[in-house]
Formats: structure tokens, C-alpha cells, sequence
């Protein structure tokens, strides 16, 4: 009897699928990856650094498509990470933010119903702490958890509150395993550089190595709740092992404004002051900002066994060493050390 559990990951070319592919495969699971587009940029990428992934096309907003991926993979779980996530991005096109990362939920969750696995496979769904809002109102002292209300404030936040509830609402509906984690930001080597933890990190070495001479943000304030997204994806799991499907908040418990970053990275590469490198854009700024975040993930420390093993100042030092490696081996230099300031 083959007892290989199967996994369908949506979301497979982006951090966290990269990461969950790695942990799945490492736990014995078969891995199937939804991967959408005629030609897919990152789908040599995936073959190349993932070889065990199964790619299956599909994409969100084509319910057909979605029903022929569980179809054809049949499997024991579901992680729905895909998604359009940046938030910039969604203000510009909300149209499309509600196609895929909100009404994109439910085409998930039908294809389940739909290909008669409702009782047998489990979903988690990626919730965000963007629903949040980072309001005065609020925002709790210590920390947003499970409980605390939601106030959305952008297109994206609106369209990942509805997949959540979506979600909650087959669970309670059909009695589907539906597991949804509320993450807040997690960063990385596979972050994509349109973040500003990874566009700062990546900018940081290139200023090193010579490769450029200014970084252009927006605002630089706002704080966020920031951990590693290898830490987070074992969380993701960990949800579907648990014995109740419910909902859980993974996050740091530490807030640093994006001003504290640009201050740890910098120093990684010997740059104290990093203000003559730095350039306010308006153009990175948005139509409603969410000024702080903090989440208290004890219900997953204590229910799931959670922990978080890379701390803010780890995450830092681990991305900035990963792009100067990146870039000096790109570009054909020596990776410098951080004493040799120029
Ligand atoms: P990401 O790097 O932006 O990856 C998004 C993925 O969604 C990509 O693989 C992308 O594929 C795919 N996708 C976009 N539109 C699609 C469509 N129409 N059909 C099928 N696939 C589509 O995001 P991430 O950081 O890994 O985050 C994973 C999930 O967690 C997302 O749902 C995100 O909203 C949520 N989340 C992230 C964080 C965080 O801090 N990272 C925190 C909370 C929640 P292409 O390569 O084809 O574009
Ligand atoms: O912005 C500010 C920006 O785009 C963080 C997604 O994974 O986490 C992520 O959303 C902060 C914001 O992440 C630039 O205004 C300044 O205050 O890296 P970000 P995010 O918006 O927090 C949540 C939890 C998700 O669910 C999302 O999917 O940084 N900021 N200057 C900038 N941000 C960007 N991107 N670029 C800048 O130049």
C-alpha cells in the first residue's frame, strides 16, 4: 500500500511555496505545484531548485483549471498561498486583487467540494495580518491575536479578509478541515524585491559592491512584525497536523520600524550612516498606510508547538549575506567584508 501523502501547493513559484516545498519534501510528502501562464518566467527556476515538484498549470481565477488540479492530484492537503500580495500593487489593480486573492479562496475550496474530498482533505488558507489595519482603534497593547477585530486598509487586506471568511464559512458550512494562519510579515532570500525588506537588502550589497549608488523608498516609519519565512512555513504545517482545524496567528511578537532595518543592514556591510544612500519617492507611498503591526502568536506557541528560530536581527544579517553573495557572484566580484568600507 503506498502511505506517501500528497501535497497541492498553490502559490509554488513564490517565497513561502518555494520554502513549504522544501519542508514537504523533506517530510516524505509528494509535492504538486500549480503553476499558471503560458510561459512562466519562474517555471525553469522551480524545475532547476525544486526537481521533486510535480507542476500541474492552473490559475485562481479559472475555477476549471483548479477543479482538474485536485482532480488529477487528489490530494491529502491543500495550501492556498497564490495570490496577488503586494499591497502597492492592489491599489492599482483592485479589480484584479479581488479576482485572485479573494474570490480565488472559493474557487479553491469548490474544486474540493466539488471532486468529492471535502471530508477527506485538509486546506490551509494564507490569512494575513494586513486584515488587521494597524488602527488605533484596534490595536491591542499587546499584540493582535486570533480575537482582535479586523479594519482592512487596502484592496489586498479587503481581499484576503474575504478568503478568510470564505474559508471559516466552509468550515462551519460543510465541516471542511479549513485551517487558516494569520501570519504578519516574514522575509527572506526568496523574498521578491518589490518588498521593502528584500528591496533594501538587495540595494544594500549593490551599494557595497559598487553596483549602485542610492536606494529609492516611500515612507519609512511604519513598523512591522517581521520574522523568518522558513520559521512561518513549518507553522503552515503544523495547522494541518493539528487535531481541530481553526485559526492561528504566527508572528515575531516584536515590532521595528522600516528605519531600524535600513539601520541593521546597513551596518551588516560597515555603512552606519545610511541617509546620503537613501531617497524618499513619493511614487513608493500609499493611498492609506498601515502604520504599525504587532501580532502575539501564543495560541500557536501553545496549541501547535510553534516557535520562531531566526530573530529580526538574524533575518537582517541572513538576507544581507545572501544578496552580497548573489551580486559579487553575478557581477563576477569578490564578496567584500564588512570592514572594508569604501
Ligand atoms: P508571493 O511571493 O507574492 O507569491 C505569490 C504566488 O501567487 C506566486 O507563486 C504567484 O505566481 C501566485 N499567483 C499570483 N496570481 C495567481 C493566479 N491568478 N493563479 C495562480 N497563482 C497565482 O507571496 P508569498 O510571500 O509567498 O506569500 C504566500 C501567501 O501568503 C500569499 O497568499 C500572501 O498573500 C500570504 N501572506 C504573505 C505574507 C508574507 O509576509 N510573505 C504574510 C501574510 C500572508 P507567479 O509566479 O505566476 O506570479
Ligand atoms: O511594505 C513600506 C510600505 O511591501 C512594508 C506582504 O507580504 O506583508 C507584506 O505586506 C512597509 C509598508 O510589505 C517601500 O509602505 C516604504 O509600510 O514590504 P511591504 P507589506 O505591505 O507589509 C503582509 C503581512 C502581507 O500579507 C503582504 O502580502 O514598507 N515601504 N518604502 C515600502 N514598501 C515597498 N514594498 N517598497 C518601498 O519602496
Amino acid at each position: 500500500m503506498n502511505t506517501t501523502r500528497t501535497a497541492l501547493v498553490t502559490g509554488i513559484t513564490g517565497q513561502d511555496g518555494r520554502h513549504l516545498a522544501e519542508l514537504l519534501h523533506a517530510e516524505g510528502y509528494a509535492v504538486h505545484g500549480l503553476i499558471r501562464g503560458q510561459h512562466n518566467p519562474r517555471r525553469e527556476a522551480i524545475a532547476r531548485e525544486l526537481p521533486y515538484v510535480e507542476l500541474i498549470e492552473g490559475d485562481l481565477t479559472d475555477p476549471t483549471s483548479i477543479v482538474r488540479a485536485v482532480e488529477s492530484t487528489r490530494p491529502d492537503e491543500v495550501y492556498n498561498l497564490a495570490a496577488i500580495s503586494h499591497v502597492g500593487y492592489s491599489f492599482k489593480n483592485p479589480t484584479l486583487t479581488a479576482d485572485v486573492t479573494g474570490k480565488g479562496v472559493l474557487n479553491v475550496l469548490e474544486a474540493v467540494r466539488l471532486t468529492g474530498l471535502a471530508e477527506t482533505t485538509k486546506v490551509y488558507q494564507a490569512s494575513t495580518s494586513e486584515m488587521f489595519g494597524g488602527l488605533d482603534y484596534n490595536r491591542p497593547g499587546s499584540g493582535y491575536n486570533e480575537e482582535s477585530l479586523f479594519h482592512p486598509r487596502s484592496p489586498y487586506g479587503v481581499a484576503k479578509l474575504y478568503g478568510h471568511w470564505i474559508a471559516k464559512n466552509y468550515r462551519e458550512s460543510y465541516g471542511m478541515f479549513i485551517s487558516c494562519g494569520i501570519l504578519f510579515n516574514h522575509e527572506g532570500e526568496h523574498r521578491g524585491v518589490e518588498f521593502v525588506t528584500r528591496k533594501i537588502t538587495h540595494a544594500v550589497a549593490r551599494i557595497k559592491l559598487g553596483l549602485q549608488e542610492t536606494l529609492e523608498l516611500g515612507d519609512l516609519w511604519p513598523k512591522r512584525d517581521w520574522g523568518y519565512a522558513g520559521d512561518y512555513v513549518r507553522g503552515m504545517w503544523l495547522m494541518l497536523q493539528h487535531g481541530i482545524a481553526d485559526d492561528f496567528v504566527l508572528a515575531s511578537g516584536e515590532t521595528h520600524s522600516i528605519e531600524e532595518f535600513l539601520d541593521l543592514a546597513f551596518a551588516e556591510v560597515g555603512i552606519e550612516d545610511w541617509k546620503p544612500y537613501v531617497v524618499q519617492n513619493p511614487k513608493f507611498m500609499r493611498p492609506a498606510e498601515v502604520d504599525i503591526l504587532l501580532g502575539d502568536p501564543s495560541k500557536a506557541e501553545r496549541e501547535l508547538g510553534w516557535r520562531r528560530e531566526v530573530d529580526f536581527h538574524g533575518l537582517v544579517s541572513r538576507m544581507v549575506a545572501h544578496d552580497l553573495a548573489e551580486q559579487a557572484g553575478l557581477n563576477g566580484l569578490e564578496v567584500p567584508n564588512a570592514a572594508s568600507v569604501s
